[in-house]
């Protein structure tokens, strides 16, 4: 038979020795012709799968809601300086990008990793925070800056309609807004953020739709997918950023004395 000399690179997500390049299996064309959207894309790329379209909607709308959040977040005020100190795109781009973690943005996995383990080990809102309390480790997907009890993350509600319309099953979600209604409890500021409802809502998402068995839920929580969405969603707002400051033609900043304490 024939012998295949060893590679030095396996690939299994695209190809484009064809005709036309295919995602997954599936051929360019059929993605147009079938009006596939972003939300197809990604789960071609990602999941390796054709997700239901309420799945696929999903994923849309995670990405358009995350897309921006306005110039002062830590994201968008590092590509603004960088546009502004004269750099191109991709690197006003990547300073911003490179803000994202697990303060700003990049909470998604770590929520989906915890809450699950919480809900896995059944765990009450009260003993989960208390022993990640103890064990000084923050609540991803809990707390927010600006976003208080009485100031909902509108986002946060918008992603629980949908689900509540749309999901089989709400598991992960409904226990987040346990733990939320118990941090609350203990200040203002501890509202459930965009991280935390991504991160619980996905674990629905994987749990409900019946396209995932539970070794492969357990690997992409492990991996790590989720904070992707949000690195996805805020490089559209990060580039309009880089766009908008070269437009206004703004020059080099400079941080003002008066904001620093100089101090010894
Ligand atoms: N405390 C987000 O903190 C923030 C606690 C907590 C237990 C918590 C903080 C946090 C987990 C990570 C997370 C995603 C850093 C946030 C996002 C995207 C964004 C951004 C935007 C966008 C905010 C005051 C007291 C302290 C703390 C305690 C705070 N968080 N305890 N679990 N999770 N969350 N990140 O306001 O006793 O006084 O020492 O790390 O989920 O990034 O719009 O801005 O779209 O761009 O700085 O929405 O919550 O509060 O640090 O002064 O803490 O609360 O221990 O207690 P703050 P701090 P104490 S969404």
């Amino acid at each position: 038979g024939k012998i295949r000399a060893p590679t030095h690179i396996i690939s299994t997500i695209s190809d484009d020795r064809g005709e036309e390049p295919t995602y997954a299996g599936v051929p360019m064309s059929t993605i147009v012709e079938r009006g596939y959207g972003v939300g197809d894309v990604i789960s071609l790329l990602w999941f390796k799968r054709s997700l239901p379209r309420y799945c696929t909607k999903f994923i849309e709308i995670c990405i358009m809601l995350c897309a921006d959040h306005g110039p002062c977040v830590s994201g968008a005020h590092n590509t603004i300086v960088t546009a502004r100190a004269g750099k191109d795109l991709v690197s006003s781009l990547v300073s911003g990008l490179l803000t994202i973690g697990p303060r700003f943005g990049g909470a998604i996995d770590d929520a989906a990793r915890y809450f699950k383990d919480a809900v896995d080990r059944g765990l009450t809102p009260y003993e989960f925070v208390e022993s990640m309390k103890k064990k000084g480790i923050r609540v991803p997907g809990i707390g927010h800056r600006i976003k208080r009890g009485d100031n909902r993350d509108k986002r946060v509600e918008l992603l629980q309609e949908y689900a509540h319309t749309h999901f089989p099953s709400q598991k992960h979600m409904d226990y987040a807004v346990q733990v939320e209604t118990y941090t609350l409890s203990k200040a203002n500021n501890l509202v459930l953020n965009v991280d935390g409802a991504i991160g619980s809502l996905f674990l629905d998402l994987l749990a409900g739709s019946g396209m995932f068995n539970k070794q492969e839920i357990d690997e992409i929580v492990e991996i790590g997918y989720l904070n992707g969405l949000f690195v996805l969603a805020r490089a559209i707002g990060l580039i309009g950023h880089t766009f908008d400051q070269k437009r206004l033609k703004q020059p080099l900043y400079r941080h003002p004395w008066e904001d620093v304490l100089y101090t010894k």
